[in-house]
């Protein structure tokens, strides 16, 4: 399919130590993607669901032992340390280059080694960058299918250029203790062995379009940012658009797929989603304002809370060409469940859960997360051409401009309901303080606070300290930067349930954030930033939310900022020498404005 001969000699050499019976070049055609689905039922890695329901719909369970991202074994080798920094785990080359050597060595004996030529980005647009992922796995040729943009019109593109990021995935022994996802950001290379799951496999998505990217974007005056990119309609017909950068499961896919409240809706305002996971953002030198794509093709959303109410968009973009990965089987009508989609789980005899077990839902205990029957990261694989509300602009080659960049996290207290920076430094220190409660999308406890930055503690290629001064360093070089913001969904009352009714609602959120980008509305300065006067947040047609309710939620309670900032503190010396004078500078400032 091509002749380039990096390429070649790359595949040569991965074949040559992983020893598969054959190789087997992916087009991108739906006759060999067929055949690939059909070979997959066959062998019972996808079980085809009902195709009168959901037509072109599969199941696929992972080991039980796999079933999110291992951030503890996941690493950048960069000759030095320094290059990686202190947040990220590290490795020298030579030394994961050997341990991996020994643990692909024969590893696709009496397999098929897959070829996917894929684009992150639409293929020949500036933003478009290339890759070829290797695999012993069809779950991933096929999600990859949907990820991304895949075929010989790939391998066209990059004609016989060396410029291109190489990614080898073997399942191997789905051994735990020889999981790697590894990361040789001056290779153009990404290893991944020993996992079949997500964000560990699909190597275009956090591997490149992140931790690559990230690496690339600082070196060519970039971004790469775990953002949403959604854009707000007016009555009027223009078009505003905004990036949000919430950690894994706190709330992007909802929120790029928002449906207004009745009350905006009458009015004519509409919400397109431009992308639910990752913006690559380019300076445009012709009006001196930041444009993003979503350099995917497709969703891997979280299907557990998925439903007609809280996410009408995605639950009817994977009602076809959908591959679903560890929900509820429901055995009687062939179709899939998960907690959270509707008050009906399939009755007990008819259901098997995600480790593929007869599951009894009447066992189910909301506290025991061992009783759920889908895995609370059970994920579904959609196309975006697929969403109802996908924008018009969804393959622009340009990008769309961005008016305001939202961070958010999970905080049951300290954060407000919404508050913008007093300006691009000060917001690029915001995201630098980000925490949020850790969710079930990465192995490892749930529900504990932890910085992450940006949302990008898991997914910065470089040092934490470098990637800090090139926001800073890209601030000045923009002339018309967007506005910068912080929101937080999550806070709760003494009975720890949410305050703010969230998803649709946060429409009434996002109109004041744009308000403020055209200087529209008025703000109360705070120690913080800028909060919003409790009555320019609307909540008209809200039960429950009263304007003492928004005065609560938009209350700065200086002592938790100062137990903050003490933690802050702690963490910027966990990130160590990198770290920009400027954000200690921000952070003086903060302490003393809380006073
Ligand atoms: P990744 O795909 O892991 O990067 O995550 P994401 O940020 O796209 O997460 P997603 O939108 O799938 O959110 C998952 C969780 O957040 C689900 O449990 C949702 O119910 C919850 N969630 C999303 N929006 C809101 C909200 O506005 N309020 C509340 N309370 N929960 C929300
Ligand atoms: C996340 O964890 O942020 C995800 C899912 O979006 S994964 O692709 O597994 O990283
Ligand atoms: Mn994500």
């Amino acid at each position: 399919m091509t002749n380039n001969k990096y390429v070649l000699s790359w595949i040569d050499e991965m074949a040559a130590m992983t020893k598969p019976d054959k190789i087997v070049w992916i087009d991108g055609t739906e006759e060999q993607a067929e055949a690939l689905r059909a070979e997959a039922c066959a062998t019972g890695e996808m079980i085809k669901l009902n195709q009168d329901l959901l037509p072109n719909c599969y199941l696929h369970r992972t080991a039980v032992n796999d079933v999110a991202r291992v951030e503890g074994r996941t690493y950048i080798c960069t000759p030095t340390k320094e290059e990686a920094g202190n947040i990220n785990n590290w490795m020298a080359p030579d030394e994961m280059y050997a341990k991996l050597k020994k643990l692909y060595t024969g590893s696709m004996k009496g397999r098929t080694m897959y070829v996917i030529p894929y684009s992150m980005g639409v293929v020949g647009s500036d933003f478009a960058k290339y890759g070829i992922e290797l695999t012993d796995s069809i779950y991933v040729v096929l999600n990859m299918l949907i990820m991304t943009r895949v075929g010989t019109n790939v391998l066209e593109a990059l004609g016989d250029s060396p410029d291109y990021i190489k990614g080898l995935h073997a399942k191997a022994d789905i051994d735990e203790e020889n999981r790697y996802i590894t990361h040789f950001p001056q290779d153009n290379t990404i290893m991944s062995v020993n996992s079949g799951y997500g964000g560990n496999v699909l190597l275009g998505k956090k591997c490149f379009a992140l931790r690559i990217a990230s690496y690339l974007g600082r070196k060519e005056g970039w971004m790469a940012e775990h953002m949403l990119i959604l854009g707000v309609e007016y009555p009027n017909g223009d078009v505003k658009y905004v990036t949000a950068a919430f950690p894994s499961a706190c709330g992007k896919t909802n929120l790029a797929m928002l449906i207004p409240p009745e009350i905006f809706k009458k009015q004519g305002y509409k919400v397109w989603c431009v992308g639910d996971d990752i913006a690559w953002i380019r300076l445009n030198k012709e009006d001196g304002k930041l444009y993003a794509v979503n350099p995917e093709n497709g969703f891997f959303g979280v299907a557990p809370g998925t439903n007609e109410k809280s996410n009408p968009n995605a639950l009817h973009t994977c009602l076809r060409d959908t591959i679903f990965t560890n929900v509820v089987h429901d055995t009687k009508n062939n179709t899939v469940w998960w907690e959270g989609l509707n008050d009906n789980p399939p009755q007990p005899g008819n259901a098997i859960d995600w480790k593929g077990n007869p599951w009894d839902c009447t066992k189910f205990d909301k506290k025991d997360k061992s009783t759920c029957g889908a895995h609370p990261n059970s994920r579904f694989t959609a196309l975006a051409k697929n969403c109802p509300c996908i924008s018009p602009e969804f393959n622009s080659l340009k990008g769309v401009p961005v008016s305001a960049i939202v961070f958010g996290g999970r905080r049951a207290k300290t954060a407000p309901l919404v508050y913008q920076s007093f300006n691009w430094q000060h917001g690029a220190f915001v995201g630098s303080i980000m925490a949020s409660e850790t969710t079930a999308a990465a192995a490892g406890a749930v529900g504990v606070v932890r910085r992450d930055p940006m949302a990008m503690r898991p997914f910065v290629g470089y040092n934490m300290g470098d990637y800090w001064q090139h926001w800073l360093d890209m601030g000045k070089m923009i002339p018309n930067p967007p506005k910068i913001f912080h929101v937080n969904w999550f806070r709760t009352d003494d009975e720890g349930h949410f305050i703010w009714p969230g998803f649709g609602d946060n429409m009434r959120v996002l109109l004041w954030i744009l308000a403020r980008c055209e200087d529209k509305v008025d703000a109360v300065e705070t120690a913080i930033g800028y909060v919003p006067k409790a009555e320019d947040i609307n909540i008209e047609g809200l039960k429950d939310v009263t304007i003492d309710t928004i005065r609560d939620l938009l209350s700065v309670d200086v002592e938790s900022w100062k137990a903050d900032v003490a933690n802050i503190k702690e963490f910027y010396a966990q990130v160590g020498d990198a770290v920009p004078a400027t954000m200690y500078e921000e952070l003086a400032a903060l302490e003393k404005r809380l006073g």
